[in-house]
């Protein structure tokens, strides 16, 4: 796998999210997201860790820049703070000036803006009147998108409408192990659907007022496998896939929801919110489609007797995120596994383009996100030995490669994540960057994970 060459023009890049990595929750006019009060409150995430300070990105931006320059990157994918630079439904210029100086700090290093509209921080006034599940939120998503894509424009060159909107639906609706917390399946379709309108929406203002900036949206698509060859493992299949994948490629590619997704939950909504119209809404067409890739996933036909796995990693939730699939167990998979729990398959990536490649095969494709949790080690001299990231880094690489041999029109691939950060319900404990945060100093130390990046980036070429 070492020396194999990536076709030129490959852009390598490091993705980031601004609750992850900000800070300055209350600086110069933000206002708070679901982010805030999750995190504030008691019992939701690992050790109470809240975003409030994350790696002070919004104060130490220039340094952060000056080491993507330093790592030969070609492009930073990072997300616009919504209650920053829209709270109340009104711009708040300081929250505008942040990311405008941050886009011109980019573009004077040569490197391509790629700017996520919404990753995961609704401001907390729009949760209090329904948050995703209602049509409304779809439509202030829309007013917060033409006001920042206005500000910003053609100077992003790639503007992203949504970063997984998986996760904010049934995570944020069903299981509740993200913000808001909500556990009711009903309102978490009514989300995947509001979100699948608000990037249409959002979409449209993209083509309209940066019609030179290119358009997309990151989804993290599930690699589902069967238990069994059995007929019933394939059903179990179809519907994981259905409610994980084709609840949003459908619309946002095809104009449409699947039939069988809208049979198979017809017992927890008869999904009377999708009006005449909006899955073709949902539909603009995409210059490049955002994958994110960590791990796969293995299910079964439960017999409704034996003991059930639920090993489905998305944390201790009694409420399941696959709603209305009680009866698909997901079955614990064999290592090795990251810090997340999640076992690690580079074979599935490959699998995953070329999937898409197979069912969309004039859709250019770009690796948005792939990374590692673990535990660094760090010696005495401050240096940071990440063998296993490197490892985890070489083989998924590896692994677009394979895809792109075999004709997936795969763009370019970002790391996940530039920076240690605040990991959702995992605080500050589980760290996924290349570059090591002290979160008592706050300083940062490159993981032997950066060098390797720097070289790989420098040759476009996988180092020895
Ligand atoms: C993605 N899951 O999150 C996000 O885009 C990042 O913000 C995050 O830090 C990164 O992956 C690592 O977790 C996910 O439970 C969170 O399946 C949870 C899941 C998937 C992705």
């Amino acid at each position: 796998m070492t020396g194999r060459v990536f076709p030129p023009g490959f852009l390598w890049g490091s993705a980031t999210a601004a609750y992850q990595i900000e800070g300055a929750a209350r600086a110069d006019g933000r206002a708070p997201s679901i982010w805030d009060t999750y995190s504030h409150t008691p019992g939701r995430t690992l050790n109470s860790d809240t975003g409030d300070v994350a790696a002070d990105h919004y104060h130490r931006w220039a340094e952060d820049l000056d080491h993507m320059a330093r790592l030969g990157l070609g492009a930073y994918r990072f997300s616009i703070s919504w209650p920053r630079v829209f709270p109340g439904g009104r711009r708040n210029q300081r929250g505008v000036d942040f990311y405008s100086r941050l886009v011109d700090g980019l573009l004077e290093r040569g490197i391509r803006p790629v700017a996520t509209l919404y990753h995961w921080d609704l401001p907390q006034e729009l949760e209090d009147a329904g948050g995703w599940p209602v049509r409304d939120t779809a439509l202030r998503f829309g007013e917060y998108a033409a006001e920042i894509v206005g500000a910003l424009g053609d100077r992003v060159h790639t503007w992203t409408t949504f970063n997984e909107p998986w996760c904010s639906a049934y995570l944020g609706y069903a299981s509740g192990v993200h913000a808001p917390g909500r556990t009711e399946p009903a309102a978490a379709l009514a989300a995947v659907h509001h979100l699948n309108l608000a990037h249409g929406l959002a979409g449209r203002v993209v083509r309209e007022l940066a019609p030179a900036a290119e358009l997309s949206v990151t989804l993290n698509l599930h690699v589902i496998r069967p238990a069994s060859g059995s007929d019933a493992d394939a059903d179990a299949v179809r519907r994981i896939d259905a409610l994980a994948n084709r609840a949003f490629l459908g619309p946002m590619l095809d104009g449409a929801y699947p039939a069988d997704l809208l049979a198979d939950t017809a017992k927890v909504t008869d999904w009377s919110f999708v009006r005449d119209g909006d899955e073709r809404t949902a539909a603009v067409p995409l210059d490049v489609l955002g994958v994110n890739y960590y791990s796969t996933t293995l299910v079964r036909a439960w017999d409704g007797v034996s003991p059930r796995s639920d090993a489905d990693g998305h944390g201790r939730s009694a409420h399941s995120p696959w709603v209305g699939a009680q009866d698909v167990d997901f079955l614990p998979q064999p290592g090795p596994y990251t810090a997340m729990g999640w076992n690690i398959d580079p074979s599935g990536m490959t699998e995953l383009l070329l999937r898409l490649h197979a069912e969309h095969p004039d859709q250019p494709l770009m690796i948005t996100e792939n990374g590692a949790a673990f535990d660094d080690v760090v010696t005495p001299d401050g240096a940071v030995h990440d063998d296993r990231r490197v490892d985890y880094l070489r083989r998924h690489v590896d692994a677009v490669g394979a895809a792109i041999d075999r004709g997936a029109d795969v763009r370019g691939y970002f790391v996940w994540s530039l920076l240690d950060n605040f990991e959702w319900a995992y605080g500050y404990d589980r760290r996924f960057g290349i570059i090591r945060i002290d979160y008592d100093t706050l300083t940062r130390t490159w993981k032997d994970s950066a060098h390797w990046y720097q070289r790989l980036a420098a040759t476009n070429a996988l180092p020895d």
